[in-house]
């Protein structure tokens, strides 16, 4: 009883603020949807076929970095062997690229505590049961919730801490938002506690654009989601033939944006929100920001933080880098 009760509480809750933040955005001038809500549970499986796509190298570069430079980066986090320490990532998802690490702290007998986090029950759940059985040896401890939530929590665990934040999740937030966050997380650190933050690098265009427009229109049917859940959860009627995928790349800022452009005037409907709003021909709503880095553009983020970069690993292309930050 308690628990059914619960349950339905949380889930009103979440479904409150799917729902205001729809209408925020679709009543803005420049109409926006935040990412953050692509990951529903059908978004969660289209986002695993984007990983596994040629054009989203951005997976096998990180990939690379863990498998083949996985002593370097132990190295470089100068863990002690005496001492427990807790092994947190931010956004775990599968898991595939952390194994890698945690394969080898393992074989070379560092003591320690794996805790993913993840805003998904179900992908936290697989993760815990696929470590069971490759890494039955890993102490592990699975915490949900949202990235800047979980910062309080994890102020107070005492053991050094090694934090990863990898696959440029950070690049979905904007400039602002991520020095916010650098600046939060430095603070729920001890001293000579590191962050490990994988991020994608500016590139040409002609790298990044098509790992936002694949030829088999899987980035399109991920982005197009966001619409089909609106209608789904929020009795809404939008028409997904009317709208297009619609990405695009800065190469001088080093910034991806999606968008859905509409394809004609039209009208969509919200039934929980008792509202209709209206779309221009060619009007577009903004849905992602993808942003790519350098160390300049890292260091300004990191200014107002106790945070410094003292290493960073390359993939073999020179694609992706997973900067060691210490406090
Ligand atoms: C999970 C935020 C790193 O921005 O590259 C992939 C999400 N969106 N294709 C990214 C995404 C479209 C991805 N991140």
């Amino acid at each position: 009883m308690q628990t059914t009760l619960k349950k339905t509480v949380i889930k009103s809750t979440a479904s409150t603020h799917f729902k205001n933040e729809v209408d925020l955005g679709l009543s803005a001038t420049v109409k926006y949807l935040p990412s953050k809500y692509f990951y529903d549970k059908k978004g969660d499986a289209i986002f695993v076929e984007i990983m596994n796509m040629p054009e989203y190298y951005l997976t096998n570069a990180e990939y690379d970095i863990f498998k083949n430079k996985t002593q370097d980066l132990i190295s470089v986090l100068k863990i002690n062997h005496k001492t427990d320490f807790d092994l947190i990532e931010l956004g775990a998802g599968d898991g595939t690229k952390t194994k890698e690490l945690l394969k080898v702290l393992d074989n070379q007998g560092f003591k320690f505590t794996f805790l993913p986090v993840d805003i998904s029950k179900n992908a936290l759940s697989q993760l815990e049961s696929t470590i069971h059985v490759e890494l039955p040896n890993i102490k592990i401890n699975t915490k949900q919730g949202d990235y800047f939530n979980v910062l309080e929590d994890i102020k107070t665990y005492e053991k050094p801490k090694v934090l990863l934040f990898l696959g440029s999740n950070i690049g979905n937030l904007s400039d602002a938002k991520a020095a916010e966050f650098l600046k939060k997380l430095s603070t729920a650190l001890h001293e000579n506690d590191k962050v490990v933050l994988g991020v994608d690098l500016i590139k040409p265009k002609h790298i990044v654009l098509p790992a936002y427009h694949d030829a088999q229109g899987i980035t399109s049917r991920f982005n197009l989601n966001l619409l089909e859940r609106i209608n789904r959860e929020l009795d809404a009627d939008f028409n997904l033939d009317m709208f297009v995928h619609d990405p695009e790349y800065d190469e001088k800022e080093g910034i991806a944006q999606s968008f859905l452009k509409s394809l004609t005037t039209q009208q969509v409907k919200i039934g929980a929100l008792n509202k209709t709003f209206i779309l221009k021909k060619g009007e577009r709503i903004h849905t992602e920001t993808s942003r790519k880095y350098n160390e300049t553009v890292l260091n300004a983020l990191l200014k107002d933080s106790n945070l410094k970069i003292i290493d960073k690993l390359m993939d073999s292309n020179n694609y992706f880098a997973d900067f060691i930050l210490e406090k």
